[in-house]
């Protein structure tokens, strides 16, 4: 069987401490869930960040996660506190992340960031070279190793290199802005086959590499480069639809579907779920509910918005910021809005266990995923895929990289919160039994 050696910034699984030892539990985030449904065919080998500073292990612990890791795969990188400061909350969370998503007022521009995103690269060759055999298949994830396709080839100028992008890459308008746009796409170039989930993205890398490295390409996304050919194209991520379609079925996720049922009767349920992002337009979504409730009265006590925010990046002050300012807004809302025995959002700051996720799925009317910007958005797809009786409706942000996909959905400007007010009252008007999607 081959071998597929997948590179990202996170593990699969992520390391806790408990007491002298380690624990272990599943890396959450779309990345993950996306290359959970990858097909058998390879034998995965899985190279990656265990989510804990090298510093708050022991030699002992350290060993015995090593260890373990390996009989799941796994091979670890580890990193101090100030690596993860500076690489990963720094350059990758504080500059990369915002300006791929359309916010450069966030966007943060420090050497050191910098500096310390080239070290963490290097780190994560070293890995690979530690670990590559002749023929094995090279996958690189993702934002936070764009050099590191470049680094591998120069050492292993023979190895077949792929390289993904969960996030949107920009318009070239964005992309300009940052000091070191040059050694990023000369590090992206040294894949052989650059994957995007759009051809928006698409277009916009290629637009990038002409006026950066005035390299044209031929034809269907070809390009020569040096002496190699490389190949960029779409590959739209999917999940896995046979677990969420059939996962309903199941007496752990019958049993949490009941008790929901239970505690909502014949309340329209609404749901908004994504990790805790202001990409993810959370807060605008809310305000639109909020507009929603003023300007429909009759819906109050009638209608219910389960928020479902998994933490993310809680290191990072963007982060705690947006928490505080959401949990806010929902007192704001239930305080202005709700009645004795009515609360209007349910609001939640944790990771579910998967049942309770697809139990909540199936019992919504209606999934409000309004992205400011989303490279795909997984959740999407995830509630299409769940629903076992075929009821709903999605209204779902163009904004999203699903969006050129799920073309049934209600498509709505995230920005626009009359738009997202109009789309929740037609949703919501739908007859309780149609089709999942909106016509
Ligand atoms: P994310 O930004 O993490 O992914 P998304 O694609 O929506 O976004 O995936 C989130 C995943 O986390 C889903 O699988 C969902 O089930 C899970 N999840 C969310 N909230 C949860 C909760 N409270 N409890 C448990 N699980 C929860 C990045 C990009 C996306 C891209 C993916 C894959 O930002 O645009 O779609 O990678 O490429």
């Amino acid at each position: 069987m081959s071998r597929l050696l997948i590179v990202s910034n996170r593990l699969s699984v992520s390391v806790a401490k408990r007491g002298e030892g380690v624990v272990f539990r599943p890396s959450a985030g779309g990345l993950a869930t996306g290359l959970a449904s990858l097909s058998k065919l390879y034998e995965r080998i899985w190279i990656g960040w265990p989510g804990i500073s090298s510093e708050k292990l022991s030699t002992a612990a350290r060993d015995q996660a090593c260890r373990k890791l390996a009989e799941r795969n796994c091979y670890p990188v580890f990193f101090s506190d100030k690596q993860i400061d500076d690489y990963y909350d720094g350059f990758c969370n504080k500059t990369i992340w915002p300006l791929f998503h359309y916010f450069p007022l966030r966007t943060m521009y420090e050497d050191r960031h910098w500096n310390a995103y080239k070290k963490a690269n290097e780190a994560f060759c070293e890995a690979v070279l530690k670990t590559a055999q002749a023929d094995d298949l090279i996958w690189i994830h993702d934002y936070q190793l764009m050099l590191l396709p470049q680094l591998i080839l120069q050492k292993l100028p023979t190895a077949q290199i792929g390289f993904f992008l969960h996030i949107p890459f920009p318009s070239f308008e964005l992309f300009r802005l940052l000091p070191w746009r040059n050694e990023l796409i000369n590090g992206i170039l040294g894949a052989d086959l650059i994957g995007f989930h759009t051809y928006d993205y698409v277009r916009h890398f290629l637009s990038s590499i002409c006026r950066i490295a005035g390299i044209e390409h031929h034809t269907l996304g070809r390009l020569t480069v040096g002496n190699r050919l490389v190949k960029v194209d779409a590959f739209p991520m999917g999940i896995d639809y046979q677990k969420y379609s059939q996962a309903v079925q199941k007496p752990e996720a019958q049993k949490e579907l009941s008790a929901l049922r239970d505690q909502v009767g014949d309340r329209k349920i609404i749901i908004s779920i994504d990790r805790l992002d202001y990409s993810k337009g959370i807060i605008q979504r809310l305000e639109a509910f909020d507009l929603f409730l003023s300007q429909n009265p009759q819906y109050k006590g009638k209608v219910t918005l389960i928020l479902l925010a998994v933490p993310s990046r809680t290191n990072v002050e963007d982060y705690r910021v947006l928490r505080r300012q959401l949990e806010s807004l929902v007192g704001r809302v239930n305080g202005e809005h709700g009645l004795l025995g009515w609360v209007p959002v349910w609001y939640f700051y944790r990771e579910v266990p998967f049942e309770r996720l697809v139990a909540l799925y199936n019992l919504a009317d209606v999934a409000l995923i309004t992205p400011l910007r989303d490279g795909m958005n997984l959740i999407s797809k995830e509630f299409v895929a769940a629903k076992a009786d075929g009821r709903g409706v999605l209204i779902l942000s163009e904004m999203a990289g699903a969006a050129s996909e799920l073309g049934e959905a209600i498509t709505v400007n995230a920005h626009n919160k009359g738009e997202i007010v109009k789309a929740i009252k037609e949703a919501l008007q739908k007859p309780s039994r149609v089709s999942l999607f909106a016509n």
